[in-house]
């Protein structure tokens, strides 16, 4: 028995008395006469005071796991269950009359991440501990995460979203190192997360922050003065706003964070007694998309001014030491900082990183290589890859992308540095804590040892003529549908239909993701029920989606949404058939909700544009249909389910990369050419639309959508809707769809972010 296990049973049976004795001293009355507050915060007490005594993970590598994002989510209930300790104490609040969800509520969510890239880092996390691998992850202490979304008259406004309390799983430590921004000095202070793994140890979060932090500078929304860097460092995490990327602050940030990760791996390398040449044996940084790319520029700085290392030496040390991860292939997202920038706020890197280039130069004259090019601004992917010892994509199909064309002149020049780790997602989060429904469900079928071996789902074929299973999965999944429809009820107030097909579309809203062609679809339907054509079963269409608030179109498109919800319920004609819902502010704990409810998942990004994507995956994982594109990591779930068990349309990678190299894909011959593609578009500016919604938003939508349609959504629409059909049709087969949950949900153990933590250590970090 390991030592978390007796921890575990003693916790377990002495609970009631702990939770009692922490009620008393924290608020002077016993557990059954405190509110749910009071509750959760004795709870949360007890939980850390539990994993003070788990054991820390250690060993003789460790990796750093640096990113500007951490989309960790609420962390009680993964901690409980990570603890084993989820159960007993849902049995002891019980019988002194309180819910465990309830308690779970009150916990603010830290939102310190915009979407995919910074839940896969928490995600990571969670897998790094539960392997038992020593690493840890780096990053910012935002005080007000990503905004907080509220409609207002159907438009998206932004608030600010704070998440910090008294009593929270931060832990003030009495680190702290000065940062020079040039002359500027600012003292920073780390705050640690515990991240507990499952059955086992404890790694640690790391979050940099400044205590000259002025929170009053926060006055209307999101804006505050950008002026004085030790007032408001550490104030706001940057929306993704891919193309507005170039404010000074950002970069502020950035080397804040990364100076200080270099500076705490290097007093964590000294306490450890490493000799800084051998550093790369005993430390791997993993670099989360370029936001962190100045710790190259500043390990060397250091190495070479501090630690009298000669340049030669320190550029090979840290290139050893480092590893990049590539999260997308938007070229627009890709950060290049105008050298001035860097002047102003990093002097003491710009000869460092002119030495990058300068030997970059001196060995290939390809001006694609170069870091610094001919505008004189610095890419940052660029170091990276020349002075990193890997560079991944994050899917097989991306990865191929990668290779072959957006950086192809790098694979020519270094093939060996160039692999794949296809994401996932912690399976203790996305279906042991989101749905312990079909988690139990699953258990009775094929035992538990798929918590630890993902890959032990695949057990569940054996079911698959399995009546009594079936239904067993079904039961379940419409118990989740009721679930939901009671918090939508109660959140947003609307009622939706539990007999309905859930179709569900939830991420960040970008063009490339291509909501507005569901939101096509959605008026094709609704002028088909007009004309009286109507569905065997009412469907739900249900939205999630922030957009960057800098990001115009992609308001437009919530806009839209919102209008078409309004539309639709008030049509009292097609109301009884379909239902639109665009949820309010959809974070990580909506997705909780809505993962388990969901019959179809809607991954319909343009082929080649999205990355990987993770929601898919979860989604997946919780027994939902995907209806996508071969794009991502869809690619890999259609080759793991079979055509029986996915609905694919929509053109290639291949034939949509054409399109781009020719520039011959034009909008407006789709439009003209179809009178189906043609309806729906010019709905958005029908009188019936814009008697519900603002003109300027649905005309610019429209125009970008016959004029420039950039990720070519009217290339994919009739198919789309002749698949989407498809799929309503067929979910009236009630087995044949039972068949497809389950064989969606048995192959999903190739997704669980455990496999994807083996194979970066297998391949990349080698920690021992
Ligand atoms: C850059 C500059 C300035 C301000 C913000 C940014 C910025 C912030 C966040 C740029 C990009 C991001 C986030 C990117 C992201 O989430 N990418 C997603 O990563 C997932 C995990 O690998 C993939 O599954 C998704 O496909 C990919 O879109």
């Amino acid at each position: 028995m390991s030592t978390n296990q007796v921890l575990t049973d003693v916790m377990n049976s002495q609970m009631e008395e702990r939770l009692e004795g922490l009620t008393q001293k924290m608020f002077g009355k016993s557990l059954k006469n405190c509110n749910n507050s009071e509750v959760y915060n004795a709870v949360l007490q007890m939980t850390k005071d539990m994993i003070d005594k788990v054991d820390e993970i250690t060993g003789d590598k460790k990796v750093y796991y640096i990113s500007a994002e951490f989309l960790i989510g609420k962390l009680l209930s993964n901690n409980l269950i990570n603890l084993g300790i989820y159960d007993r104490l849902a049995e002891v609040l019980d019988k002194n009359g309180f819910c465990l969800a309830d308690i779970e509520d009150v916990e603010p969510e830290p939102s310190l991440g915009n979407g995919g890239l910074g839940r896969l880092a928490a995600c990571f996390l969670d897998s790094i501990a539960s392997l038992g691998l020593p690493g840890d992850g780096i990053g910012l202490n935002y005080h007000f995460g990503l905004f907080k979304q509220v409609f207002e008259d159907k438009i998206q406004c932004a608030e600010k979203n704070d998440w910090i309390e008294d009593n929270s799983w931060l832990r003030k430590t009495d680190v702290s190192f000065d940062v020079c921004f040039g002359d500027k000095k600012v003292k920073s202070r780390l705050y640690d997360i515990d991240v507990v793994g499952y059955q086992n140890g404890v790694n640690k979060l790391h979050l940099f922050d400044i205590e000259t932090l002025d929170e009053s500078l926060v006055k209307k929304g999101i804006d505050f003065d950008k002026e004085d860097i030790e007032k408001n460092l550490t104030l706001f995490l940057y929306p993704d706003d891919s193309d507005e990327a170039g404010n000074l602050l950002r970069i502020y940030q950035q080397y804040f964070m990364v100076s200080n990760g270099a500076q705490l791996i290097l007093k964590d390398l000294k306490e450890r007694h490493v000799d800084l040449k051998e550093m790369y044996k005993h430390a791997v940084i993993q670099i989360n998309d370029t936001h962190p790319t100045m710790v190259i520029p500043e390990l060397i700085r250091i190495l070479t001014e501090e630690k009298a290392m000669s340049m030669d030496e320190a550029i090979n040390i840290v290139t050893k030491t480092c590893a990049y991860t590539n999260h997308t292939i938007l070229a627009e997202a890709l950060e290049k900082w105008p050298l001035k920038y860097l002047e102003k706020v990093v002097p003491q890197l710009v000869p460092i990183i002119k030495e990058l280039d300068k030997r970059v130069r001196a060995k290939y004259k390809d001006p694609k290589v170069q870091i610094i090019d001919e505008d004189d601004r610095v890419h940052m992917a660029h170091i990276d890859i020349h002075y990193g010892i890997s560079v991944n994509g994050v899917a097989a199909l991306h990865t191929e992308i990668l290779k072959e064309s957006e950086l192809k002149h790098f694979y020519d020049i270094y093939p060996e540095k160039f692999n794949n780790k296809t994401n996932g997602i912690t399976f203790r989060r996305w279906l042991m804590s989101c749905n312990p429904e079909l988690a139990d469900f699953i258990t009775t079928l094929i035992g538990d040892s798929w918590k630890k071996n993902a890959d032990k789902l695949e057990e569940l074929l054996d079911y698959v003529d399995d009546e009594v299973a079936i239904a067993g999965i079904d039961d379940i999944k419409k118990d989740k549908k009721a679930q939901l429809a009671a918090y939508i009820k109660d959140k947003e107030g609307v009622d939706i239909d539990e007999n309905s097909i859930f179709d569900i579309q939830i991420k960040r809203l970008h063009e490339y993701k291509r909501q507005q062609m569901n939101a096509l679809y959605i008026i094709h339907k609704y002028l088909e029920i007009k004309a009286g054509k109507k569905p065997q079963r009412p469907l739900t269409f249900i939205f999630g989606a922030k957009a960057a608030p800098a990001y115009i179109i992609a308001q437009d498109i919530i806009h839209l949404l919102l209008c078409l919800q309004e539309i639709v319920a008030n049509d009292k004609d097609v109301a009884p058939y379909m239902k639109v819902v665009m949820v309010e502010n959809y974070n990580v704990s909506y997705a909780e909700r809505l993962i388990p409810a969901c019959d179809i998942s809607e991954q319909i990004s343009l082929a080649s544009k999205e990355a990987s994507g993770t929601g898919n995956m979860k989604f997946m994982l919780n027994g939902a249909v995907t209806l996508g594109t071969m794009d991502g990591a869809n690619v890999e779930i259609h080759d793991l389910v079979g055509d029986e068990n996915i609905y694919t349309f929509g053109k290639d990678s291949d034939t949509v990369i054409k399109h781009y190299e020719k520039a011959d894909y034009v909008s407006k011959d789709y439009y003209e050419k179809s009178k189906v593609i043609k309806e729906a578009v010019d709905f958005i500016i029908s009188k019936q639309c814009l008697a519900v919604g603002h003109k300027e938003n649905l005309e610019r939508l429209y125009k970008e959508l016959i004029n420039k349609d950039w990720f070519m959504t009217l290339l994919d629409l009739e198919e789309y809707i002749e698949v989407k059909d498809k799929a309503f049709a067929e979910y009236e087969d009630r087995t044949a769809w039972g068949k497809k949950m389950l064989v969606n949900i048995a192959k999903a153990g190739f997704f669980s972010s455990d496999r994807t933590i083996a194979q970066y250590n297998e391949d990349i970090w080698h920690l021992s």
